[in-house]
């Protein structure tokens, strides 16, 4: 962005507009947080594409485009560049009451986003979904199962959600929004 328009951005209290990637393993919730962000009280609007739902919606002073790469994770590595291209923010969903699977999505966290050097030093939201299930693991089990104690290079938080009731959505969303505010307002 440009000093100008970053400007413009500030003191005509323009949106900012930033691109967030969800990612995680399948059926973690990914679909249902964003239907649960655009039908709720945030400002929103939808586009369907091939394979990928991109939906935009306003928290404060950011506009997110949301890229939710849709049930084709066979197509994550063909798709992976464009998918994680200009990303200033990524949401990496769980579900915390299929524990025989923690360990896939650490795998799979690990593979693509921490330990991938295409990934710059973006935020990363680690929402341990589905609490509102009794079975569920808490956020605490969730980041040990995670090994998340070993992140250095970006900034983290793992928050407890449920996209059925609607539990922290919307505060896991604000602490991504504080957070790439501040990166833009650094640059
Ligand atoms: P994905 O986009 O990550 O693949 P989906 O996951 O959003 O499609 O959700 C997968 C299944 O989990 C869906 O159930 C959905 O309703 C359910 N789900 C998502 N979030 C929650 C949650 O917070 N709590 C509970 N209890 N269920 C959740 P179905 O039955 O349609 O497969
Ligand atoms: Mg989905």
């Amino acid at each position: 962005m440009s000093f100008l328009s970053k400007l413009r951005a500030k003191f005509a209290k323009e949106k900012l507009t930033v691109k967030i990637a969800w990612l995680g393993l399948d059926q973690a919730g990914k679909t249902t947080l964003v239907k649960r962000i655009t039908s709720g009280e945030f400002d929103s609007s939808t586009f369907r594409t091939l394979g990928m739902n991109v939906d935009e919606f306003s928290s404060g002073n950011v506009r997110f485009i949301s890229w939710d790469i849709g049930g084709q994770e066979a197509f994550r590595e063909s798709l992976w560049e464009s998918y994680m291209s200009g990303s200033m923010g990524i949401v990496y969903v769980v579900d915390s009451a299929d524990r025989s699977r923690i360990d896939e999505a650490k795998i799979e966290l690990w593979k693509y986003v921490l330990d991938n050097d295409k990934v710059e030093n973006i935020p990363i939201l680690v929402l341990a979904n589905k609490q509102d299930l009794p079975s569920a693991a808490s956020a605490g089990e969730v980041a040990r199962g995670l090994n998340l104690h070993k992140v250095t290079t970006h900034s983290y938080a793992i928050v407890p959600t449920s996209a059925k009731t609607g539990f922290n959505v919307e505060e896991g969303l604000e602490w991504l929004r504080q957070r790439v505010t501040e990166k833009i307002e650094l640059l």
